[in-house]
């Protein structure tokens, strides 16, 4: 085998993963749930280099454009992992697709590291579980676990968690309009913000304790498909992490005036009877709506309409990671 591709959707958390409980082996310190879509996605082609991995190093390119300094080194030790691990070896080239910005706060780590890791499962010499590449996709990037099982998924909190699928995606009546209001790259990631976060946030034990407690309300209301119960406790989560991120110091101020105006509008349309949708926000100023599937066309109308808002679309929910080709 020379060549594999595979593709994986985003994931947007209803319960957030935002801070480490050991940054060696990426295991989050709090439990997380999410949704797998089906637009947001990334298709990764990783093929096999000739030559000793000694002379001949990895390569990166992400939409076609050879990826160098800290992000190729990122990608580099990942596969040393899978290498020490003596999963796969030898030097390899790595080449990805994006469907939707990347590093603008739109989950493209959980789709790219999920994509990644299932391409390089199929290289592995050794037999993977669903459960092991889950916390393989783990050690890419925290959220990527959850892209393995698609649908809905959660993870609980553990030395070393795996996602586990609690929906399956054709089961799941919900879907997500996601609100685009811009695309620059963020000023600071993920991993740097969490750490800031622990360090300094007044808020960061209580926001810990929050999320326990919300992940467990949130496994009770997916498991009975109870829609209302499902939206206020994302949103009331969501709302949480971002008090947190915002009393960090320097204040990790994701959201701007577009994220706010789409925040008001939903709660006037809920309050009128509109439409009932909920909102939940990553580390970008992206609002992603989630709505029963049969009100994704009115919230879509309506977000799209909003001044700020770039771009708005559609995602059901989508399927696990899964190989595309083999050659
Ligand atoms: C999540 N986020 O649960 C949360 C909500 C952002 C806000 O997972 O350091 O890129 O690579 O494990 O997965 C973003 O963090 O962080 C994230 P790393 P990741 O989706």
């Amino acid at each position: 085998m020379q060549r594999v591709t595979a593709r994986a959707g985003a994931n947007i958390a209803l319960i957030k993963y935002w801070g480490k409980r050991d940054e060696g082996s990426n295991a989050p310190a709090t439990p997380s749930l999410s949704l797998t879509l089906d637009q947001l996605t990334t298709t990764t082609t990783v093929t096999r280099l000739s030559g000793a991995s000694q002379t001949i190093r990895d390569t990166f390119s992400i939409n076609g454009e050879t990826l160098s300094g800290k992000g190729a080194d990122r990608l580099r030790r990942y596969l040393d992992l899978w290498r020490n691990e003596g999963l796969i070896e030898g030097p390899f080239a790595v080449s990805s697709q994006n469907s939707f910005p990347t590093g603008a706060g739109l989950a493209s780590s959980a789709s790219g590291f999920a994509a990644l890791a299932t391409a390089l499962a199929a290289f592995s010499r050794k037999p993977l579980s669903k459960r092991l590449l889950s916390q393989l996709a783990r050690r890419g990037s925290g959220s990527a676990a959850r892209s393995i099982p698609g649908g809905i998924a959660a993870m609980p909190l553990s030395d070393d968690p795996a996602a586990r699928e609690i929906v399956p995606a054709d089961e799941v009546p919900w879907g997500m309009v996601i609100a685009e209001v811009e695309s620059t790259p963020k000023a600071i990631g993920s991993t740097e913000g969490m750490n800031l976060s622990r360090d300094t946030s007044p808020y960061y034990t209580a926001w810990l304790a929050t999320a326990r407690r919300d992940y467990k309300a949130m496994l009770g209301a997916v498991k009975a498909l109870d829609f209302t119960a499902v939206g206020e406790l994302a949103e009331a989560n969501s709302h949480a992490m971002h008090a947190c991120m915002v009393a960090t110091r320097p204040a990790l101020l994701y959201w701007n005036d577009v994220t706010l105006r789409v925040l008001h509008e939903l709660a006037r349309w809920r309050k009128a009877g509109t439409v009932e949708a909920y909102a939940t926000i990553d580390a970008g100023p992206h609002v992603c709506l989630l709505a029963r599937r049969e009100d994704l066309d009115r919230v879509l109308n309506l977000a799209s309409k909003l001044p700020g808002v770039a771009r708005a679309r559609i995602n059901l929910p989508g399927p696990p990671a899964t190989v595309l080709e083999v050659g």
